[in-house]
């Protein structure tokens, strides 16, 4: 049985000479395997921000992994400053994560050929070895695929997202430091064999195919070039600045927007005071006119308090501006808006709490849905731009942006600033950061 398995493998992929690129060798992969790593360094850097910036130790409703255990070993008090803190992690999350696309597919396709390889399993080393390449490009196909239908089509997935691409995120992630420590002495040998300059000097018709290697990457029977490394190497960054250009918009916002053309809110919000980026509208969410018209009532509960207000009472107390972006989950953000209202610390204040006040529940008309509440930490209830907004550039807010009132809070991830505010509960939840 052994011996037939150890044999000639059966004809098509398994068969070395079915694979005859002759660019495919240990130095290519391992051009685009460093050019992952680094990528992929930022893009798990910032995802393990934004889990950070929801703030999940506040527990219910930012908490949406409640059995994470160790894995929230990192986590710290999301802060509100710089106040583009999340405009700038989680657009960088996005953007390098569709960017490195085009490398991620180039290097599956470098490696192909040991997908195939014959025998499929060698000895227990060989098989625990092969189990952690399933988990490795398993859980990178798993993490950009979800990620990707989150941005473009939401949640189309059986249960949410964020517990998914979390834990999918830490399969990965295991299985990349294995791969990381067993493959770095190879890809320096790969690296130091050949010249990347000189590489970028080597025509197709001079391209010649790298020298056998133990593991099979190198076609036994390679075709003749169709074209250089050079090129194949120019094809995939070509890919990756299309991607860049046609996603960066989305995040820097200004004249860009309009090149977006992948960003699933559209390239062109309207224009007025209003005329930003929604995410979700009045009428998606189930928002009734008759819950925001004159009858809309905020509650706010404190220490032993209840106050209920209507918008004219909170319009006649003191009004705070702050410059502040909506940046979301989903890699977007808006350019600065200029909100108006009522700072949350003097709301808390109202509840009783004068000094120091503590966090606070927020929680909106939407009856039922995602996000129709958040918890913010005391740290953001406390900064000064911290806004239960009633206005936005000079005008009261649309009903699609929130009215009568919203949160707004510096780098708060957009999913938190919460629209159509009825009522806040201050307080410090169980915190178990
Ligand atoms: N009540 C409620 N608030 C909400 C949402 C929601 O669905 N319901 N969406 C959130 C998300 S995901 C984002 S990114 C921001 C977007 O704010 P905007 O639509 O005003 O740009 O609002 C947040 N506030
Ligand atoms: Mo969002």
């Amino acid at each position: 049985m052994r011996a037939a398995l150890a044999g000639r493998p059966p004809p098509g992929p398994s068969r070395p000479e079915f694979w005859r690129s002759p660019l495919r060798g240990p130095w290519l992969t391992s051009v685009l395997g460093v050019v992952l790593l680094v990528g992929l360094t930022v893009v798990t850097g910032t995802g393990m921000l934004s889990y950070a910036a929801y703030n999940p130790g506040l527990g219910p409703p930012n908490d949406m992994t409640p059995d994470k255990g160790l894995l929230g070993f990192y986590l710290f008090p999301w802060p509100t400053s710089p106040y583009w803190l999340y405009r700038l992690t989680q657009g960088m999350h996005v953007t390098v994560g569709l960017v490195l696309i085009p490398v991620l597919l180039a290097k599956l396709w470098s490696v192909i050929p040991r997908l195939f390889a014959w025998p499929p399993i060698r000895s227990l080393g060989h098989a625990l070895e092969r189990i952690s390449l399933i988990l490795l490009v398993g859980g990178a196909l798993f993490e950009f695929v979800t990620g990707v239908l989150n941005i473009q089509l939401e949640y189309i997935f059986p249960g949410s997202f964020y517990p998914l691409h979390f834990y999918g995120a830490w399969i990965f992630l295991a299985a990349l430091v294995v791969h990381v420590a067993l493959r770095m002495g190879k890809v320096r040998a790969a690296l130091r064999g050949r010249s990347l300059r000189e590489e970028l000097r080597t025509p197709t018709r001079r391209t010649k195919p790298e020298s056998p290697d133990e593991d099979g990457l190198v076609s036994p029977a390679p075709a003749a070039p169709t074209i250089s490394r050079r090129g194949a190497l120019g094809m995939v960054g070509l890919g990756s600045l299309v991607m860049l250009a046609v996603t960066a918009g989305q995040s820097i916002g200004g004249a860009l927007r309009t090149t977006a053309l992948l960003a699933p809110r559209g390239q062109n919000p309207g224009t007025g005071p209003n005329g930003f980026q929604i995410n979700k509208t009045a009428e998606a969410r189930g928002i009734r006119e008759s819950d925001v018209g004159p009858r809309w009532r905020l509650t706010v509960r404190g220490a032993g308090r209840e106050i209920v207000l209507g918008r004219d009472r909170l319009l006649t107390m003191p009004q705070h501006t702050a410059h502040l972006p909506i940046a979301c989950v989903e890699g977007w953000s808006t350019t600065d808006q200029e909100w108006s209202g009522v700072r949350l610390a003097d709301l808390a204040a109202l509840a009783g709490y004068d000094t120091q006040p503590p966090g606070v529940l927020v929680e909106s008309l939407q009856r039922s849905g995602s996000f129709r509440s958040a918890a913010l930490r005391d740290n953001q209830v406390r900064d000064p731009d911290s806004l239960l907004a009633l206005r936005v550039n000079g005008a009261d807010l649309s009903l699609d942006h929130g009215y009568p009132a919203r949160v707004i809070v510096p780098a708060n991830p957009g999913v938190h600033n919460t629209k159509w505010v009825t009522t806040l509960t201050f307080g410090n939840p169980a915190d178990t950061t």
